[in-house]
């Protein structure tokens, strides 16, 4: 499971933890599914976003690079993510990786020399096609004029896999998610590839290349490569063999999350590089949409952007996590604002799932001393439940994040009608009330014992302390079965998502 690489010509903005937060959802959903898992994340540091952006501070490329890598490094802890290691495209050991595929792509006749001439944005560090310009020369994404590049290149004869990678789209229909990404990387293919420039004249803030070191490899092509080398170098995770070759192991990917701005380099170049590599390819390339604020991608250099460490501060990482993938349906673009934040963390989080959690546990603690007692769970409820973890699997297989959350978030509403219906508070006057009491508190609590589970990829912070407090730290998916798992016993838990949670800027 991977994320893209990061540019570190700025400090990391929610666009980039958003990624990281969908990615971690399906890392933790397959731990829990019992998939061995490893995921990776890390940064992108050559090329001229970063040379250009270093320049401007007039401070060296390594300077900012090493500055901003930790800032991307520090955010993955904040948002909870779970990944197993995180690459920097300076570490030598990627670097050489880099090399030796590169020079084995040249050895088996994809590389040539050439000129190139063409329209070029610096911050997308890539070549626009003249269907790709907007008006006024611009770049489509960051608006800025393109400049004209025309440099003596090496070049990768893209052309050549026009018919392998047409093939492989025809063979695969899974290969890249959604269908809507799927048909337009198919219809950039089938509208004609031309041959790309796998190195640069100009730049010198890149990979030397080992055949002509006057020129450094483009970045996006030392970039890509990070989801490869960096089994080669990087630790085994907990549980898997020490000493295990993580190549053999776990290529090739599974799953290659990122934005729609980038699919091209992934869904066209990426294969047919391996393609010529002669190494194997990912299994499925899931693309999501944009995070918009006033209706534009949030990025960087259009300073519009939503500072995910403040959201933390005050509000935690659950919560933005929650909100994030609830808010924007996953697969298109969405608009986030912070009013639609604090709503939703405080009509779902807050009214929905903590009153949820804390009226459950607080009628167990009143009329039962916190034991829960060994009733028939309700058949109503079992069929409502039924089968739901098998869906929830199956969107996530299918890049669906938003509707698997939904979902669950369909049983949370649920238990809360449940409460209404079979109203407690009356069972527990009635004097032969007693035995109903039994059956709904016990299949409340397993309900709740279940939506816990299956929202721990979501939530891990908030849904572990949810656990902890029905005496259950086991988070495997089996368990969210209802009633697979007994709770017997409940303890107190302090309110999971406070009202008023820690003041400061949001
Ligand atoms: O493109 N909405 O790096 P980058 C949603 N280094 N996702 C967003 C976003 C937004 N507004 N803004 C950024 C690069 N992202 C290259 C990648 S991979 C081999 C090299 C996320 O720093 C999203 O995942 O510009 C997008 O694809 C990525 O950040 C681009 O990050």
């Amino acid at each position: 499971m991977t994320t893209p690489i990061y540019y570190v010509n700025a400090a990391p903005h929610l666009g980039h933890a958003y990624t990281t937060i969908a990615a971690d959802v399906m890392a933790r959903h397959h731990r829990q599914r019992g998939d061995e898992v490893f995921f990776l994340t890390g940064t992108d540091e050559h090329g001229e976003p970063v040379a250009d952006a270093a320049h401007a501070l007039g401070i060296e490329p390594q300077q900012l690079a090493d500055q901003n890598a930790q800032r991307f490094k520090a955010l993955a802890p904040e948002i909870e993510a779970s990944n197993d290691f995180f690459i920097r495209t300076t570490d030598p050991q990627h670097e050489a990786v880099v090399r030796s595929v590169l020079s084995r792509v040249r050895e088996n006749g994809y590389v040539y020399e050439g000129t190139y001439e063409g329209w070029y944005c610096p911050r997308c560090a890539d070549f626009k096609a003249e269907s790709e310009i907007d008006e006024g020369n611009r770049c489509p994404i960051h608006h800025i004029e393109l400049t004209r590049e025309r440099e003596d290149n090496y070049f990768f004869a893209l052309s050549a896999f026009q018919e392998r990678l047409e093939r492989l789209y025809s063979q695969r229909d899974d290969f890249v998610a959604p269908r809507t990404r799927y048909n337009e990387a198919l219809s950039f293919i089938r509208s004609g590839l031309r041959d790309v420039p796998l190195t640069r004249h100009k730049l010198t803030w890149g990979v030397s290349v080992p055949w002509d070191p006057e020129h450094v490899f483009y970045v996006w092509f030392d970039a890509l490569l990070n989801y490869y080398s960096a089994l080669s170098y990087a630790p085994a995770p907990a549980g898997f063999a020490p000493d295990g070759d993580l190549i053999k192991r776990l290529w090739p990917a599974s799953y290659h999350l990122i934005a729609k701005d980038i699919l091209r380099f992934h869904a066209v170049y990426w294969p047919a590089l391996l393609m010529a590599a002669e190494i194997e390819l990912p299994e499925h390339i899931f693309v999501h949409g944009y995070l918009l604020m006033d209706g534009e991608k949030m990025s960087k250099s259009l300073g519009n952007v939503l500072d995910p460490f403040a959201v933390i501060e005050r509000f935690g990482a659950d919560a933005l996590r929650f909100y994030l993938l609830r808010e924007v349906p996953f697969g298109q673009d969405g608009s986030v604002s912070t009013t639609s934040f604090e709503l939703r963390y405080e009509s779902e989080l807050a009214n929905e799932l903590g009153n949820l959690a804390s009226r459950t546990i607080g009628m167990l603690m009143r009329y039962r001393d916190g034991a829960v007692p060994d009733a028939e769970l309700d058949p109503v409820l079992e069929l409502d439940f039924a089968g739901l973890p098998q869906r929830v699997a199956a969107q996530i297989d299918a890049a669906e994040l938003t509707l698997a959350l939904d979902e669950i978030w369909q049983r949370v509403r649920r238990l809360n009608r449940y409460v209404e219906e079979r109203a407690p508070w009356r069972l527990a006057r009635e004097t032969d009330g007693a035995d109903q009491l039994d059956a709904v508190l016990a299949s409340l609590v397993q309900g709740l014992h279940a939506v816990a589970v299956l929202l721990w990829p979501y939530i891990p912070a908030s849904t572990e302390r949810l656990l902890a407090a029905l005496g259950s730290e086991d988070v495997s998916l089996a368990g969210a079965e209802l009633g697979a798992r007994r709770v017997e016993h409940v303890r107190e838990l302090e309110s999971l998502f406070p009202k008023e949670p820690a003041a400061g800027p949001a």
